[in-house]
């Protein structure tokens, strides 16, 4: 398989603790891309038409977007451990923070696009001001939950401990462990994993 990828996409981080914690990291070969709206990648619009990372190209050629696409998939493929709890409550549970995570990480990743992408007259302070607050609404939520973490792994807290990583790599001034305390000292444990500590983001 073949996955493109740039390390600063908290999608990718994702896919990438997924890849390490389910021990698949020699099935997968890692092929860097950089690719922007503006910009877009000849060979990730080849396998993926909306041209977005990760993608990844399975071994029969074809192509899995988007990242929970590609968990379920990566989780697919091994006896165990499972990401997603099998069926019931728990399977939605797990799902919903997943999808939680992922729309922290949009409305994060949507803002960083509007100031590094946008020329500054064309910038919209309110449209950044409403995604931070869709951050925070997140962040809220997370924190709420977070003192029934425990030692828990699967698909909605590696995204929420990819979100929560990502605004320390590109909103170091949030200071959100001030406000989410409990998320914080809950993030402060995951985030010693070897997965988490060799998937850690840089431009
Ligand atoms: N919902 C997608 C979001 C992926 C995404 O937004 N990736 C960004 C990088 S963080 C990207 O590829 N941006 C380039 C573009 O939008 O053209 C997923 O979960 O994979």
């Amino acid at each position: 398989m073949k996955l493109l990828y740039a390390p600063a996409s908290p999608f990718v981080r994702k896919v990438l603790v997924f890849i390490k914690e389910l021990g698949l990291e020699d099935k997968v070969e890692l092929v860097k891309v950089s690719t922007t709206v503006l910009d877009q990648n000849a060979e990730l619009a080849a396998c993926n038409p909306v041209t977005k990372i990760p993608t990844l190209v399975m071994d029969n050629g074809k192509s899995l977007y988007d990242s929970r696409v590609i968990t379920a998939y990566l989780d697919s493929l091994v006896a165990s451990p499972s990401f997603y709890a099998a069926d019931g409550d728990a399977r939605w549970d797990v799902l919903a923070m997943e999808a939680l995570a992922d729309g922290m990480m949009d409305a994060a990743v949507n803002a960083r696009y509007e100031r590094g992408l946008r020329p500054a007259e064309k910038q919209w302070d309110d449209w950044v001001d409403g995604q931070v607050k869709k951050v925070h609404g997140a962040l809220k939520a997370f924190d709420a939950a977070a003192s029934s973490f425990g030692d828990r792994i699967d698909a909605g807290i590696v995204g929420a401990a990819c979100a929560c990583g990502y605004l320390d790599f590109r909103y170091p001034d949030i200071g959100w462990r001030e406000d989410y305390p409990a998320l914080g000292t809950w993030y402060a444990k995951f985030s010693e994993r070897k997965s988490m500590q060799e998937t850690q983001a840089s431009s």
